[in-house]
């Protein structure tokens, strides 16, 4: 059985001191020893930002994409070989923006990846301009005189698209956020985890003493998982839209069966278990050229 250590690479990460990846990969490598998983059939797949460095900072197969680009090469991998574990990482910026025709087309797919967005509602590695969850009014490098736009929703977004797991948790609270990976990791279908991250070089608004007054668990206060009205009510007091409170925990939870179980192609077996050695690749291609 793998532990932690062989889920850590001996490279050291880059991010700055303070900032919230560090306890997000922390976190994520002991949901992976707690589901069990193992090394040589775990991928993960991440778009650009200080967020996408996280293929490199995990010791499993990786590969860093193109910015908005990690849901459809997680998709890709996960069709091809439903045997992996596969967990899509990025930022609010490459999920909720360029990405986010992405989001919503692979939550109503169901396809059995575990997505982790690290939501510090600002471009980090470009260096501070608005997100799609910048708190409106809020003063960025891009809108020095306040965000004009609503922010996204994504948990209500991703409840509204079918989304089978919906959960948000925070990088300040490390057991929270293990508890949250791992049930994730756990379901059988598309999970999305929304994470509160601190950003503390860019985003000077939603600091910690920010999250402080203001998070709740809503599974302490019996909230019903299967209860799909509710959680979007939930979801809708949102952080960035200046709730009070801000729930976070488990938002909807609900079994369906997932797009590759759907798939004739691999009815008998695998995609990649298909011979293909009869294909004639250059007639084949001819045919797209
Ligand atoms: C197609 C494309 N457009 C723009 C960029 C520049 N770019 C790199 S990271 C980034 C934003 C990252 O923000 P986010 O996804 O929130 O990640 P964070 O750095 O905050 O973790 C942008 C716009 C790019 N690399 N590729
Ligand atoms: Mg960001």
């Amino acid at each position: 059985m793998a532990t932690v250590n062989d889920f850590t690479p001996k490279e050291q990460p880059q991010w700055c001191p303070g900032c919230g990846n560090f306890g997000i990969m922390l976190a994520l490598r002991n949901a992976l020893v707690k589901v069990g998983a193992e090394t040589h059939n775990t991928v993960v797949v991440s778009g650009v930002g200080c967020s996408g460095k996280d293929a490199h900072y995990v010791r499993t197969y990786g590969y860093e994409g193109l910015h908005g680009r990690a849901l459809p090469l997680a998709t890709g991998i996960k069709l091809a070989n439903s045997r992996l574990r596969v967990i899509a990482m990025g930022g609010d910026g490459d999920g909720y923006g360029i990405g986010l025709n992405h989001f919503v087309q692979t939550c109503r797919r169901n396809i059995g990846l575990t997505y982790i967005v690290h939501d510090n509602a600002i471009y980090g590695l470009t260096t501070g301009q608005t997100s799609p969850t910048s708190m409106k009014g809020m003063k960025t490098k891009s809108t020095p005189h306040g965000v004009l736009e609503e922010p996204i929703h994504p948990l209500a977004l991703a409840i509204t698209s079918d989304a089978t797991f919906v959960a948000r948790t925070y990088t300040g609270n490390i057991p929270h956020m293990i508890e949250v990976f791992t049930q994730a990791l756990a379901h059988k279908g598309f999970a999305l985890v929304d994470v509160l991250q601190i950003c503390p070089s860019w985003n000077k608004v939603n600091t910690p003493e920010w999250f402080k007054t203001r998070i709740y668990d809503l599974n302490k206060e019996g909230h019903d998982v299967a209860d799909k009205i509710k959680a979007y009510e939930k979801a809708l007091e949102d952080v960035h839209s200046g709730y009070e409170r801000v729930p976070i925990g488990i938002f909807y939870k609900v079994d369906k069966p997932t797009y590759e179980d759907g798939l004739p192609q691999r009815k008998e077996k695998e995609v990649f278990e298909h011979d293909i050695s009869a294909i004639n690749m250059e007639k084949t291609l001819a045919k797209f050229i």
